[in-house]
């Protein structure tokens, strides 16, 4: 089977936009830097890209007669807010296992932003004090078992829509897509820079890309600052996803590469790094990036530009996936 031959529900506008960061690109005085917005990518619920993901996710919840989509992430979670935004739009409940991923001191911390959205989504949440961890918990089976024993029928969707057996398919488009835009502006994006936690984003576009005729590098940045468990997961699920797309070679390792250096010593805590880089796309691009993923991300293309590692002649396409919910819990440290 070919990317095209699986169902999609249409839950975007269209191709996300792709623009050049043009003072950005001038500051760092290297690469041409370019976004594609994922961010911008849908009227629900501010859009990023788990709905890509879940355009894939919705056909087999509705072709097994489920009524409940069911999944977890963090008090922040992006995701989850997402998933509650998706149950909302195709007239399903949602059930949301939300944990303890991050010890933030802020006092609103799962209240507002995200969890916020989902709760005004008609989300059921239920906060979790475990820890943070991208794999399978008890408290989402007891979430599961729940919905069942009243009679309902649950969809799981696995953190990050990851873990999952079409979790990667959003992406492998999202690879698709670029190839096409890149025709219609005549451009060739030699290297592509992607946040990585739970892994099927920059999964997706190594199974996506690796179709393609001409080499490109995608440059994963890990920011769960678990390094092997990131790693493992994007080359396991790059590789799941690869045979399901009919990819007739088997993926290399070198086409799977997941840096460490910008996520600080834990997931959800912003470093010196991540503030810089938010201040300035802030102030140079009026671009909007956050303290979890993004910030920890773009800190790491800034470096990779600046160091030369990524060259001067190259097209980078920095792929925003959204997040800037989470900021207002963050408040705390954009005081001046
Ligand atoms: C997230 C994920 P992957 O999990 O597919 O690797 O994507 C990382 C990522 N950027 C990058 C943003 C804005 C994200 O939200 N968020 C998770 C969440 O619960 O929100 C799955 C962890």
């Amino acid at each position: 089977m070919a990317i095209s031959d699986f169902e999609r529900y249409p839950l975007m506008f269209g191709p996300s936009p792709i623009h050049p960061l043009t003072r950005l690109s001038q500051h760092l005085g290297g690469a041409s830097i370019w976004a594609k917005r994922e961010d911008v990518n849908s009227g629900l619920a501010y859009g990023g890209n788990k709905i890509r993901k879940l355009e894939y996710l919705v056909p087999d919840a509705i072709a097994q007669g489920a009524d409940t989509l069911v999944s977890i992430g963090g008090y922040q979670s992006n995701h989850t807010r997402q998933v509650a935004a998706v149950a909302a739009k195709i007239g399903m409940k949602c059930v949301l296992v939300q944990e303890k991923w991050v010890d933030w001191p802020d006092p609103l911390y799962d209240r507002v932003g995200n969890i916020m959205l989902s709760r005004i989504m008609g989300a059921e949440v239920r906060l979790d004090p475990a820890g943070f961890g991208i794999g399978f918990k008890s408290s989402w089976e007891h979430a599961l078992d729940d919905v069942r024993n009243s009679g309902g029928v649950p969809y799981p969707i696995p953190a990050g829509a990851s873990d999952h057996r079409l979790g990667g398919l959003g992406f492998a488009n999202w690879a698709t897509e670029v190839a096409e835009q890149e025709k219609a502006l005549g451009i060739f994006f030699d290297t592509i820079v992607v946040c990585s936690v739970t892994g099927s984003t920059q999964a997706g576009m190594i199974a996506g890309f690796a179709g393609q005729d001409r080499p490109r590098r995608v440059v994963g940045i890990d920011a769960s600052a678990k390094i092997d468990e990131t790693r493992e997961q994007v080359a396991r699920i790059a590789r799941n996803t690869a045979k399901l797309i009919g990819l007739e070679r088997d993926l290399r390792d070198d086409e799977i590469t997941v840096l460490e250096g910008w996520a600080g010593d834990f997931y959800g805590i912003p470093v010196d790094s991540t503030l810089n880089a938010i201040r300035l796309t802030g102030r140079l691009e009026g671009l909007i990036i956050d303290t979890v993923y993004e910030g920890k991300s773009m800190a790491g293309l800034i470096d990779l530009v600046s160091s030369g590692d990524i060259p001067k002649d190259s097209n980078v396409l920095f792929a925003h996936l959204g997040g800037q919910p989470a900021l207002n819990a963050y408040s705390a440290l954009f005081q001046e």
